[in-house]
């Protein structure tokens, strides 16, 4: 393991910076630079630090960790300097010229941790999430994986495929027993149970992921319509531009919003309608290919005709919305599972009501469950464990080796989530996407 140095907390003028050195060398470059002996662990000492010349860089808190009780699992130094850049950039440069220690890469600390056991990948990629979570949900579940809920349900699973595994190589080692048809009945009962709780899980992450990544609306409708006027409701400011000119709007706009402690994204879209105009076209194009990938479409119409029009292009729990209804009344028509509501941004009625309506939709679409597959690479690992269990189902009766060898491939899938069975090409690219000092 080499030793590397990076700031831990933001590298800005502020009071305090903390720089941390994780590694086999992180004590000696302390007395290197401090001229004294490494404090008692745990203990948050003064010491001044030095130049190469002998002249001082700064008088900082020290602590020192020593292996395995740290953070990485190492020997670790967290320096607290006086938040100065000149400050920050020599006492940097001066530690990287004892030789002692490098500058680390993203994540490296973290996977240095990994490494040492001190925590498990999804543990460290629930520590990326808290940092990066900006809204209460986010955070929440952030808090959640760092408990170890998903590591621990993950190692549960895998557990199951190898009673199952080694239940059913106790047949090959003893060829003399009878061979059950494919898997005992026993061992496809645990198969066929797993296959319906990782089911369930994947049908679970859609909400997890949704939290993570943020929850999506669209909005759609004609040219005019008034869906530009409506983002910009919604954002209580100028996001999009309104005209009564029809094609304004020819890109995606989007904006964040919190909405009740959740991420969600809205997005104004270029008016639905044949156009000759080609990049008015590619913008329509560009709005349908987003709405099927939306968590919800608002449908934007201010007259019944428009409104039969652009319901064609929602689906059930989504929303029609009556616009300019200060111009006219809605004839609302009442489709099974879409919500209709009247509004009109001239006069700000209601918005509050549609805001209300939004977050209702947001709040079943995000119910918190437990221990939630948060990324993608963990649906996808999930999804191949099933689908090799399914195989060891469906082996045919003679081949009971070739149904070991479908739970041997489920148990490695399941192993990846928490990085038992890593591949170094997977490790570095899940680390590589934290940041320095992380
Ligand atoms: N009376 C009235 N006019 C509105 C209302 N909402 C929008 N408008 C007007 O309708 C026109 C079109 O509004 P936009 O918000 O630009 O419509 P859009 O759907 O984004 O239009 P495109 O970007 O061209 O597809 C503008 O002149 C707005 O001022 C409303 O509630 N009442
Ligand atoms: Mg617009």
């Amino acid at each position: 393991m080499r030793t590397i140095i990076a700031p831990a907390s933001a590298a800005v003028k502020s009071g305090v910076i903390v720089v941390r050195a994780s590694g086999p060398n992180s004590f000696e470059l302390l007395e290197k630079l401090s001229g004294k002996s490494t404090p008692s662990p745990r203990h948050a000492v003064l010491r001044n630090l030095f130049d190469a010349k002998g002249d001082l860089i700064d008088n900082a808190l020290v602590i020192a960790f020593n292996a395995p009780n740290s953070f990485t699992g190492e020997n670790v130094v967290e320096f607290h300097l006086h938040g100065g850049m000149a400050i920050l950039k020599n006492f940097l440069e001066t530690a990287l010229e004892t030789g002692l220690c490098y500058p680390a890469n993203p994540g490296e600390f973290s996977r240095q941790a990994f490494e040492n056991s001190r925590m498990d990948l999804t543990e460290a990629e629930a520590i990326a999430d808290l940092i990066d979570a900006e809204t209460n949900a986010q955070l929440k579940q952030a808090q959640k994986q760092m408990r170890g809920e998903l590591g621990a349900l993950a190692r549960e699973w895998r557990e199951e495929i190898i009673s199952a595994l080694s239940e059913s190589e106790a047949y090959i080692d003893f060829p003399d027993e009878d061979l059950p048809d494919g898997l005992s009945a026993r061992a496809s009962s645990t198969v066929k149970n797993l296959i319906k709780s990782l089911k369930q899980h994947i049908e679970d992450s859609k909400s997890a992921q949704r939290i993570r990544d943020g929850f999506s609306i669209i909005i759609l409708g004609e040219p005019n319509a008034g869906k530009s006027s409506l983002l910009n409701a919604l954002a209580r400011r100028q996001a999009a531009i309104v005209s009564s000119i029809a094609g304004t709007t020819r890109d995606v706009v989007e904006i964040s919003l919190n909405i009740g402690g959740n991420l969600v994204f809205v997005a104004d879209t270029a008016g639905l309608r044949e156009t000759s105009d080609e990049i008015e076209e590619q913008g329509v194009k560009i709005a349908l290919e987003r709405a099927e990938h939306s968590d919800l479409r608002i449908g934007l119409a201010p007259d019944a005709a428009s409104a039969k029009e652009i319901a064609s292009h929602l689906a059930a729990g989504d929303i029609l919305v009556w616009s300019k209804s200060d111009l006219q009344s809605p004839d609302y028509l009442k489709i099974d599972g879409i919500d209709e509501i009247a509004i009109s941004t001239k006069n700000n009625s209601g918005i509050k009501e549609l805001e209300d309506l939004i977050l209702m939709k947001i709040n079943t679409g995000l119910a918190p469950v437990s221990a939630p597959l948060t990324r993608a690479r963990h649906v996808f690992a999930v999804s191949e464990a099933i689908k090799a269990l399914e195989a060891a189902l469906d082996a045919p009766s003679e081949a009971l080796e070739l149904a070991c060898e479908d739970l041997r491939i489920a148990a490695r899938a399941l192993g990846e989530i928490t990085g038992e069975v890593g591949v170094d090409d997977i490790l570095d690219k899940i680390f590589s996407s934290f940041c320095i000092g992380k």
